[in-house]
């Protein structure tokens, strides 16, 4: 199960190739309405105000409103792109931007916006994470859901799923909200970015999904985890605080109706456990931003960058569907390989709650 994306931020059109997906699996564009919605531009004063339509066309792979086992090609037209925006920094480096590298590695300034670097992109990750969400929950009753876990100091005082669909930042605890509103006004008037941190829970993955030594399901989660544009950090489970634990706090004990705990985030040797599957993603503080920075341009003389444009003010805040998504698409890949390899298992191994 395979997906790749083509298309630039300021091109026409964004899109990707959805190959592998088990034929019959209902698919219909208005499927794509609400994930692509919550991830979109311009639904509120906290995100970049670009205005994209972010419809999907499925251009092939369904036939009758079921996937046909054929790949999948989604399409989405970019409808406000707006590449002039770029054109005052076009011969420098936003510091901390993937413009330098992208310079150095393939010579050439792509002049449509941040291009392939763009946040857009995470557009077509959606979509796809829209299929595998939708073939895990009907095949395995997977139901892969996250929140804002912190923005930029500020972290949740409260815990409640109800809660996080019914605010822009996918926030778990409403008290809050006006505080987040106040600390996101102060930051866009301040010309500032801050970092966010998104974490995700898979339920319902039964225990065997992974893989013991390559393609690990935690190793599979992090590369694709830290595949989305500025993140910089993945932890599974307890992540970096299990440095500071001791054994037996940190191993999760087993009874016969089930773990006592979940320090490992649902993953033993790279192999699902059963329990939620508990994952988290740190994004960079957004490299685009209204505060002048030092860089060079590319005669090599010293430059100060200020980056106007439809920025995010915190890249995190539409980031929950998007690493919902790359789990969906984790998940759905190591469901089928396991399908593959181990189908005939069955009831063999003993099983607790
Ligand atoms: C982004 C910068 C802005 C955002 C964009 C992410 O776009 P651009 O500079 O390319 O016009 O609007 O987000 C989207 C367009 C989107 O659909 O998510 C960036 O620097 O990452």
């Amino acid at each position: 199960f395979t997906v790749t994306t083509f298309g630039e931020s300021h091109g026409p059109a964004i899109g990707g190739v959805v190959d592998g997906c088990p034929p019959g699996l209902p698919l219909e564009p208005a499927m794509f309405l609400h994930d692509l919605e919550r991830r979109a531009t311009g639904r509120s004063r906290h995100t970049s105000q670009r205005h994209e339509a972010d419809e999907v066309e499925i251009l092939s792979g369904v036939y009758e409103g079921r996937t046909t086992g054929t790949p999948i090609a989604l399409l989405i037209r970019n409808t406000d792109a707006r590449s002039k925006d770029y054109a005052a920094i076009a011969q420098t480096f936003r510091p901390g931007h993937a413009d330098y590298t992208y310079w150095h590695k393939y010579g050439i300034r792509d002049p449509r916006g941040g291009g392939r670097a763009s946040a857009r992109e995470t557009t077509v990750r959606v979509a796809a994470g829209v299929i595998a969400k939708a073939w895990l929950a009907r095949r395995h009753g997977v139901r892969v859901r996250g929140y804002l876990a912190q923005l930029g100091e500020l972290v949740p005082k409260g815990f409640d799923w109800e809660a996080v669909e019914q605010n822009p930042f996918f926030w778990p605890h409403a008290a809050q909200v006006p505080e987040l509103e106040r600390y996101m006004d102060a930051l866009r008037k301040s010309g500032d970015s801050v970092g966010a941190r998104v974490n995700v829970v898979a339920e319902g993955v039964p225990p065997g999904w992974g893989e013991p030594v390559y393609g690990k399901l935690d190793a599979e989660l992090a590369a694709a985890l830290m595949s989305i544009n500025a993140v910089k950090g993945v932890e599974i489970g307890d992540g970096f605080a299990a440095v500071g634990q001791r054994g037996s706090e940190h191993r999760d004990e087993l009874q016969m109706d089930g773990f006592t705990s979940n320090h490992a985030g649902g993953i033993l040797g790279g192999i699902s456990t059963g329990q939620p599957i508990l994952a988290s993603a740190a994004f960079k503080p957004t490299s685009s931003i209204l505060i002048p920075g030092r860089s060079v341009d590319m005669e090599g003389h010293a430059v100060d960058v200020v980056t106007k444009g439809r920025h995010d003010p915190c890249v995190g805040i539409r980031a929950t569907p998007i690493v919902e998504a790359m789990v969906a698409l984790v998940l759905m890949d190591q469901a089928l390989r396991h399908r593959a390899q181990c189908a005939d298992v069955g009831d063999m191994a003993p099983r607790i709650a």
